[in-house]
């Protein structure tokens, strides 16, 4: 074989090698949720959502998957109406917050569910997933916290 034949082989070699290398790079890095860390040591999908203190009305889209929801945590203040959107990524899963015990939902996969109530407990309430759904189910929480207005 002449010698630049080999050299050719030699690189085409170590060029379909990084190609190959540089593609499941890219695959494994879509193929999954990105994860972003919030600020309560949880991990989440888009970090942690604070909602604008003047709002009457505050209207969250939140997905949830195993086994997160999209927000570590949701900040609200006294008073306000939350919405909050839900759609399952995967399995069914289930919303609840300890404190606030009306507020409870079923997010099955690819249907839009929501919950509506008024923030009107101040504090720290933890917020879980209701429905078995997976290894992972019991870190499939987030933190609710309810600001007091300051007053004037
Ligand atoms: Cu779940």
């Amino acid at each position: 074989m002449k010698q630049s034949n080999l050299m050719a082989i030699i690189i085409i070699s170590i060029a379909s090698i990084t190609t190959l290398g540089i593609l499941s790079l890219l695959i494994s890095s879509n193929g999954d949720n990105p994860v972003v860390d919030g600020s309560n040591g949880r991990t989440c999908i888009y970090g942690d959502f604070v909602a604008d203190p003047s709002d009457a009305v505050v209207e969250i889209d939140m997905p949830a998957y195993q086994w997160k929801f999209a927000y570590c945590s949701i900040t609200v203040y006294e008073g306000q109406r939350v919405i909050i959107n839900m759609r399952s990524l995967d399995v069914p899963h289930g919303f609840a917050i300890d404190g606030y015990e009306q507020v409870r939902a079923f997010i099955p996969p690819d249907v839009d569910t929501s919950v509506e109530f008024v923030a009107s407990l101040v504090g720290e309430f933890v917020y879980f997933c209701t429905v078995f759904c997976g290894e992972g189910h019991a870190l499939h929480t987030g933190m609710l916290i309810v600001n007091q207005i300051a007053s004037p």
